[in-house]
């Protein structure tokens, strides 16, 4: 009697696992729950009867089989179900079909996206991103840039000096870069001509924070040395410069100015919907700067321009007040 009822446990649940490992569907599987799990007509209440028959010392060696053989089967049963039944949430998950909100993503801020337009424009003119330090000191910022020790730029009242601090040979007046002038100074000194480069960052400035004004705005710098450089290579570039970004039907205005480190010295305005806009400053770099870096005026020529960002951003994507690009309103931002 008990190896006629483990023969028939062993069978039952061979084909028990066959059956649920081959159904490929929810139905199929409900037709072998039914088959081998059910309780009123099912296989496993055959069993169940077999054990009745037993003698009474066979029974708890044989329940405990029976119970091994229904756990096992139940548990594969439970396996395959939810197998099938996961395919459909997955499918369900990337509907793509189905309406829902739009996810909320980053974005380049409206400054970023114009210093990497602006790379890219100058980039194609053969200029390659150089870069400076915020926190410069006073042979950077003005003795180099042809700016003497009485020059009323230096005015506490005009730049954020934080201290004086040892650099170099000696103690030196530390401030916030007032310009990106500055690197044109750290790239002469390290690299011999011919030069081209811009640098595009932050600048700061103690001026009355108004809707063209902030105290911590971006310029780009840009500089061009070599043997033959001339005016003419200047307007060309910032004309080129000014319509890749802005269009073809902007006007580019030189009026003749004064920069301590170029001669001679232009302000920059474009013409934007009947209005001229200033841009920055520019000119040819200043023999006396030249000569500061050790290169030598009768040599090399070089031009110079410094342009804000901040005022091309707000041209192109119509800004009318400086300050939104800074306080950080998400609604604001989001329409970028
Ligand atoms: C300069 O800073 C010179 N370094 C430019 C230069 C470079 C001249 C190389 C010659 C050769 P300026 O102070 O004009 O120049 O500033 C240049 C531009 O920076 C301005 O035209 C303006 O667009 C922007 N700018 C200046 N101050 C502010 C400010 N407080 N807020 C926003 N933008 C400003």
């Amino acid at each position: 009697m008990t190896a006629d009822a483990q023969a028939a446990f062993a069978s039952y649940k061979d084909e028990a696992l066959v059956a649920i490992a081959a159904a490929s569907s929810e139905d199929a599987l409900e037709t072998v729950r039914v088959e081998f799990l059910g309780k009123k007509r099912g296989r496993l209440r055959d069993l169940q009867a077999l054990l009745g028959k037993a003698e009474a010392d066979e029974r708890p060696m044989l329940g405990k089989a029976f119970n091994e053989v229904r756990v096992e089967v139940q548990t594969a049963f439970e396996a395959r179900q939810a197998a099938l039944a996961r395919p459909q949430v997955a499918a369900a998950a990337v509907d793509v079909t189905l309406p829902g909100p739009r996810p909320v993503i980053g974005r380049r801020h409206p400054i970023t996206r114009t210093m990497d337009d602006f790379k890219d424009i100058v980039g194609r003119m053969g200029f390659s991103v150089a870069t400076g330090p915020e926190l410069e000191d006073d042979h950077h910022n003005f003795v180099a840039l042809n700016i003497p020790p009485v020059h009323p730029a230096r005015d506490p009242l005009d730049n954020f000096y934080l201290a004086t601090a040892s650099v170099g040979s000696g103690d030196q007046a530390v401030l916030m870069r007032s310009q990106t002038s500055t690197v044109q100074i750290r790239v002469m000194e390290q690299t011999a001509p011919p030069v081209r480069i811009v640098s595009l960052g932050r600048c700061y400035r103690p001026d009355t924070i108004d809707a063209t004004h902030h105290c911590m705005f971006h310029q780009m710098e840009g500089l061009a040395v070599d043997t033959d450089i001339t005016m003419a290579d200047l307007k060309t570039v910032l004309k080129h410069f000014a319509t890749a970004f802005l269009g073809d039907d902007v006007s580019v205005r030189f009026r003749p100015s004064f920069f301590p480190f170029t001669e001679p010295s232009v302000e920059v305005d474009v013409l934007w919907r009947d209005r001229w806009l200033e841009l920055g400053g520019a000119g040819m770099v200043d023999p006396n700067v030249l000569r500061q870096v050790g290169y030598d005026p009768d040599e090399v020529t070089g031009f110079a321009f410094g342009l804000g960002i901040e005022r091309f951003s707000m041209m192109r994507y119509q800004v009318t007040d400086i300050r939104r690009f800074f306080e950080n309103d998400y609604r604001f931002l989001s329409q970028f």
